[in-house]
């Protein structure tokens, strides 16, 4: 029986305030308004940005249903959707691409205007959620949620991948994957035979030290509080490894000792905080240097530096989902992995049952995930 324009009743992982376990409950999913598109979560990636809102350092509103990293398969269409069908495997986007925004149609661009990154409503564009829980309406995060059987997404907020993809493999394109080789390649344009720093090893961090290793990046530092996961960077492409607890002084120091002092061509802070945001700033070539922020810092925190880590000449910047252009650059991806130009398999260190979120997000806490993926 057809599920097309009914409220479909289904499992989902809420979260109703930060520092406590999800909740599975059974939540009604409206049907996709126009331009809306329901999809059915068949693999869902556990991001750091997802235990940002479980820690309470990413402000947003409650109750949410987190997740951003998935792949699905479309249920059924709003009116005037033409991008999707009924049965298209899809990877959500939790940066949509309108496609008609300055930001969108800039070259360089990809924060286009409909996105939930800056201020974080957890809404549809008509301001109303398709998610509630007894009547009471339940938010969605950053244009996706994929912690729940069903998901209601913008049509600028969803992709078509090939149908022969394996789920649970290529879930990391749909933000680890594409955010980390996105900010070595787009974001920094690493080039061939420069040094680059890699702060925090997580799955967006290997996944910057992959996209180094493809841009051709001859010395790649990786550098973690949590040695165990040095193999796997090295595996990777990481020429050495580094930690900061095994130094008395400041790790930017350590770094420009490695390098005669001159420090690396290029820096990522992949972790979220700012002393190793400034610590990666200092760690790069004070005069032709470029630092790239991918990771998110608590909304209510400042940073304060030196302006003369600038004045010579270091170039300091952000970098959302990898600089790509998501609608577009996400099913070449897919395609790309599909070709075994790249590898996903040793980011995904876990795939767990869906019912099993909340031992997903132990395992990150203990440091012994990379990627946990659940399954449905
Ligand atoms: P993760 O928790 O898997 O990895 C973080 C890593 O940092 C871990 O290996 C930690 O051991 C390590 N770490 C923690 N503290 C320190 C420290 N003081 N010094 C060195 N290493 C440390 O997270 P992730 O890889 O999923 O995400 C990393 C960050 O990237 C996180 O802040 C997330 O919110 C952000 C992110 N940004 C975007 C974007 O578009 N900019 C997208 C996705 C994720
Ligand atoms: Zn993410
Ligand atoms: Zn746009």
């Amino acid at each position: 029986m057809s599920t097309a324009g009914k409220v479909i009743k289904c499992k989902a992982a809420v979260l109703w305030e930060p520092k406590k376990p999800f909740s599975i409950v059974e939540i009604e999913v409206a049907p996709p308004k126009a331009h809306e598109v329901r999809v059915k979560i068949l693999a869902t990636g556990i991001c750091g940005s997802d235990d940002h809102i479980v820690s309470g350092s990413l402000k947003v509103n409650f109750p949410i249903i987190p997740g951003h990293e998935a792949v699905g398969v479309v249920e059924s269409i709003g009116e005037g959707v033409t991008c999707v069908k009924p049965g298209d495997k899809v990877i959500p986007l939790c940066l949509p691409q309108c496609g008609k925004c300055i930001p969108c149609k800039n070259p360089e661009g990809n924060l286009c205007k409909k996105n939930d990154f800056v201020e974080i409503k957890g809404l549809m564009y008509d301001g109303t959620s398709r998610f509630s829980y007894k009547g009471k309406l339940v938010h969605s995060f950053i244009s996706s949620s994929t912690f729940t059987e069903y998901t209601v997404l913008h049509e600028d907020s969803v992709t078509k991948i090939d149908p022969a993809a394996p789920p649970e493999k290529v879930c990391p394109i749909g933000c680890a994957f594409s955010t980390g080789y996105g900010a070595a390649i787009k974001s920094a344009k690493v080039k061939p035979g420069s040094s680059c720093a890699v702060f925090g090893l997580g799955g967006v961090g290997l996944s910057v030290v992959m996209g180094c290793k493809a841009a051709g990046a001859s010395r790649i530092i990786g550098i973690d509080i949590n040695k165990d996961k040095f193999p796997l960077a090295k595996e990777l492409g990481a020429t050495e490894c580094v930690n900061p607890l095994d130094f008395k002084k400041p790790i930017n120091e350590v770094v420009l000792d490695m390098t005669d002092g001159e420090g690396v061509d290029y820096s990522f802070e992949v972790i979220g905080r700012t002393d190793t945001m400034i610590a990666a700033l200092a760690s790069c070539n004070l005069n032709y240097g470029t630092s790239v922020v991918v990771g998110v810092a608590p909304s209510a925190s400042e940073i304060t530096f030196s302006p003369s880590l600038l004045f010579t000449g270091r170039t300091w910047k952000g970098s959302v989902f990898g600089g790509l252009k998501s609608k577009d650059d996400v099913p070449k991806l897919v395609s790309e992995f599909m070709a075994k130009k790249f590898v996903l398999d040793p980011l995904i260190s876990h795939v767990l049952p869906f019912d099993q979120i909340n031992e997903g997000f132990e395992l990150l806490h203990k440091g012994k995930s990379i990627r946990c993926v659940l399954v449905f």
